[in-house]
């Protein structure tokens, strides 16, 4: 009887190191939800980050920047255009220039638009 009990102990075990091995570091009674809060976990702030501008429209920097994060801004266009978020950055970028400038130290998102063509709008996240 106790030899089973054993065995089953060790086939137990095997499940937990195999579910470990799937990413489930917790162990076989980690959830997907659980999973999902590693993998988010793992994806750290980004140094550094890039703004396109194509055709009067902002694209990026499509990821959390961390704080002072350095942040390039391409654009693409045959005009000047603005990247502006009120008092927490405001560069201005010739056409086909590329410029670049540090992303605010606090924490939160920031819309920002073109002052130029204020229809313009995208938004960065410091985290
Ligand atoms: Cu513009």
């Amino acid at each position: 009887m106790n030899r089973t009990r054993t065995a089953g102990l060790v086939l137990a075990v095997g499940v937990v190191l195999v579910a470990g091995w799937s990413g489930a570091v917790d162990g076989a009674s980690a959830s997907v939800a659980a999973t999902g809060t590693h993998a988010a976990a793992a994806v750290k702030p980004a140094t550094k980050g890039t703004i396109t501008i194509k055709n009067y429209d902002f694209s990026g920097p499509g990821k959390n920047l961390a704080p002072g994060a350095r942040v390039t801004v391409k654009n693409l266009d045959s005009v000047t255009h603005t990247v502006t978020s009120g008092h927490a950055f405001s560069v201005k970028v010739g056409a086909h220039k590329t410029v670049s400038f540090k992303a605010p130290k606090k924490a939160g998102k920031y819309k920002f638009h073109c002052s130029i063509h204020p229809f313009m709008t995208g938004s960065l996240t410091v985290k």
